[in-house]
C-alpha cells in the first residue's frame, strides 16, 4: 500500500443497518471523497469468535433482532466518525485508521465498534484505490501480488451447522490447480461430486452457514473418506499435488472442563494431538486451523513440535489477527500460520501490519470470510495484494461466498499474477 497517498480530504460518511446472509443485522458503509469519489464497504460477523476479538458492537435491545442489532455503531459511524473524518485533510489510509483508534480510545475498540471501524476503513480503503484495482491498491512495497488457492469448505458443522459434527469445517483446496479458473471448476466439480455421493446415502443435503453440507455424520474420519471419494469421482487425486483438505475443527467451540468433546468422546490434549497425527497420516491434510483451544497454549507448542514440519499449523480463535498476540505466538513457537480477519482486529493497517509479522517471521497466512457474510469482495483483493497465496471463503456455492472466488475470477482475467500457494 502507498505510504503516503495525495492529500485527501472526507465530505460524508454514512452507515446503514443491513442484513448479513444468515439474517443478522450488519453495517453497510458509504464513503464520499471531495474528489467526488464515492465508495461502499460491508461488514461481516462470525460465530465461533475468539474471546480476544475486536468488539462488535451490538445493541443488546431483546426487541429488536434479539439484541443483535446495530444501530449505536451504525449511529456511532454517521455521528462521532464522520465529525473526525471531515474535520481535516488525510495523507493516508493509515493516518486515517490512527484517528480512528486513538478515537475510540480502548483496547479492542469496545466504544465505537470494530464493525464500526472496520467498514469505515474497508470502505476509505476502497475510495482511494479508485483509479486503480483495490489489490494494486492494497499491495504492501516489497511484496507481489499472486492468485491464491482458494479453500471451499464443502462440509459443515459446530456452530456453523445444526449437525452432530463437532468439527466446524472441511475444506477442499486445489493447491496443484494449473490456473484460477481451474481451481475454482475443480471446486464447483467436487461439490457436486459429494452432493451426489451424500445424496445416493441417504444424507441429507441441506446447507450450513457457510453452504457446505450440513449431514449428519459424527466422526470427523468418516466426512474425510468421504471427501477424498468427492475428490476422485469429480476425476482428480485427492493429494498436495492437486486437490488437498484443510480442515478448521475451532476447537475451542469442543473444548469444555479440560477436553476435547469429539463425536462422544472427551480427549486430553495430547490424545486430541495423537488424533490429528493419525489423521494427517491417513487422509491427505495439508492444513490444521484451530486444532486446539485457544487457551491451550502448551498443546499448541507440542501440536506445531509434532506436525508443523509437514503441516500448516494455523492460529485463527488464538491469534485474532492481532499484532502482539501474533508477537508472542512467534516468539513461543505456537503455529506456523495465521488465518487473517479483517474484523478481528477492527481496521485495514492494523490487518497489513498482521501479515507482514507473519510474513516476515516465516508464518503462512490465510485471508478468511466470516460466516455471517455480505457480498462484498474485499477480502479477495486484500488476498492477491498480500501475495499469501491463500484464501478461504466458504463453498463454491451461495452468493455471499461466490462474490469473493468470482472477484479472484476477474482479477485473474485481467491480469497475469501467478496462481498458487506463496
Ligand atoms: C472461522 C470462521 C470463518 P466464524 O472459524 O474460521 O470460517 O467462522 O466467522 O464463525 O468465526
Ligand atoms: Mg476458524
Amino acid at each position: 500500500m502507498s505510504i503516503v497517498d495525495a492529500a485527501f480530504s472526507i465530505t460524508d460518511l454514512s452507515a446503514l443497518e443491513i442484513l448479513d446472509s444468515r439474517g443478522n443485522p450488519t453495517l453497510q458503509i458509504d464513503v464520499t471523497l471531495a474528489s467526488g469519489v464515492t465508495a461502499r464497504a460491508g461488514v461481516p460477523s462470525g460465530a465461533s469468535t475468539g474471546s480476544r476479538e475486536a468488539v462488535e458492537l451490538r445493541d443488546g435491545d431483546a426487541a429488536r433482532f434479539g439484541g443483535k442489532g446495530v444501530t449505536h455503531a451504525v449511529a456511532n459511524v454517521n455521528g462521532e466518525l464522520r465529525d473526525l473524518l471531515r474535520a481535516r485533510t488525510w495523507t493516508s489510509l493509515a493516518q486515517v485508521d490512527a484517528a480512528m483508534i486513538e478515537a475510540d480510545g480502548t483496547e479492542n475498540k469496545a466504544r465505537l465498534g470494530a464493525n464500526a471501524t472496520v467498514g469505515v476503513s474497508m470502505a476509505v480503503a476502497r475510495a482511494l484505490a479508485t483509479g486503480s484495482q483495490l489489490f494494486e491498491y492494497l499491495a504492501p512495497a516489497g511484496v507481489a501480488p499472486r492468485l491464491p488457492v482458494p479453500h471451499f469448505n464443502v462440509l459443515n458443522g459446530g456452530a456453523h451447522a445444526p449437525n452432530s459434527l463437532d468439527f466446524q469445517e472441511f475444506m477442499i483446496a486445489p493447491l496443484g490447480a494449473p490456473s484460477m479458473p481451474e481451481a475454482v471448476r475443480a471446486g464447483a466439480a467436487v461439490y457436486a461430486s459429494l452432493r451426489g455421493l451424500l445424496q445416493q446415502s441417504g444424507f441429507a443435503t441441506g446447507l450450513g452457514d457457510e453452504g457446505g453440507f450440513a449431514p449428519d455424520i459424527t466422526r470427523p474420519e468418516d466426512v474425510l473418506a468421504l471427501l477424498v471419494q468427492a475428490i476422485e469421482a469429480a476425476g482428480y487425486t485427492a493429494g498436495r499435488d492437486q486437490i488437498a483438505i484443510a480442515l478448521d475443527p475451532a476447537a475451542s467451540e469442543f473444548y469444555s472442563g479440560g477436553a476435547y468433546h469429539v463425536a462422544g468422546e472427551a480427549l486430553s490434549s495430547a490424545d486430541m494431538i495423537e488424533r490429528y497425527a493419525a489423521i494427517v497420516a491417513q487422509f491427505p491434510v495439508w492444513s490444521i486451523e484451530d486444532g486446539l483451544a485457544e487457551g491451550d497454549w502448551d498443546g499448541w507448542v507440542a501440536l506445531t513440535a509434532l506436525l508443523g514440519g509437514t503441516t500448516q499449523i494455523m492460529g485463527d480463535d488464538i491469534f485474532v489477527t492481532n499484532p502482539a498476540i501474533i508477537t508472542e505466538a512467534i516468539e513461543r513457537k505456537v503455529g506456523n500460520s495465521a488465518l487473517i480477519k479483517l474484523n478481528q482486529i477492527g481496521t485495514v493497517t492494523e490487518t497489513l501490519e498482521a501479515m507482514r509479522l507473519c510474513r516476515e517471521a516465516g508464518y503462512t497466512q490465510q485471508v478468511s470470510h466470516r460466516s455471517g457474510e455480505t457480498a462484498d469482495s474485499f477480502i479477495a483483493d486484500l488476498t492477491v495484494a498480500a501475495g499469501c497465496g491463500q484464501l478461504k471463503s466458504g463453498a463454491p456455492a451461495r452468493g455471499e461466498r461466490v462474490a469473493k472466488y468470482n472477484r479472484l475470477l476477474e482479477i485473474a482475467a485481467s491480469t497475469t499474477l501467478p496462481y498458487g500457494l506463496a
